[in-house]
């Protein structure tokens, strides 16, 4: 009895948490974090719009980090630079898929490392679909480095 109740309550949970990275017609999938064990970290992510109207993100915040800047990677004359953006667009029935080397949100001022298999929250907030909560999964560091503010 107890497990069984136990375990619902986990299924409820994961319900929870899985409907919660929705607003309206967006959708945010595939959260992830590179492990950092310096100041700043990058945060990847697809952003989903169903609907017949363009969005966008505008703001991104979390407890592990003092700010989180939206940043853009560019190439300047071979050397990758990071740009910092005021939003990223989200266009109706279209996506915005943050990945290295491209769109990332830069957590700034990390409050502690991030460590591979870790999780921390994240709330996005976009110009028409509002506050989105989202879990960030720590990935491993992998070799893309190169990163130059
Ligand atoms: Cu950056």
């Amino acid at each position: 009895m107890f497990k069984a109740l136990s375990m619902a309550a986990t299924f409820v949970i994961c319900l929870a948490a899985a409907a919660l990275a929705q607003s309206g017609p967006i959708t945010v999938t595939d959260v992830w974090a590179r492990a950092s064990n310096v100041s700043t970290g990058a945060v990847y992510m697809t952003i989903a719009n169903s609907g017949a109207a363009d969005d966008k993100l505008v703001a991104a915040r979390s407890p592990v980090a003092n700010q989180v800047q939206m940043h853009v990677e560019i190439d300047d004359n071979g050397i990758m630079k990071m740009r910092q953006l005021h939003a990223i667009d989200v266009t109706a029935n279209g996506k915005a898929t943050l990945a290295p080397g491209s769109k990332h949100l830069m957590l700034i001022g990390l409050k502690h490392h991030l460590k591979e298999g870790q999780t921390f929250p994240m709330t996005l907030t976009f110009e028409k679909a509002g506050k989105i909560e989202v879990i960030v999964a720590v990935k491993k560091a992998g070799s893309m480095g190169g990163m130059k503010m």
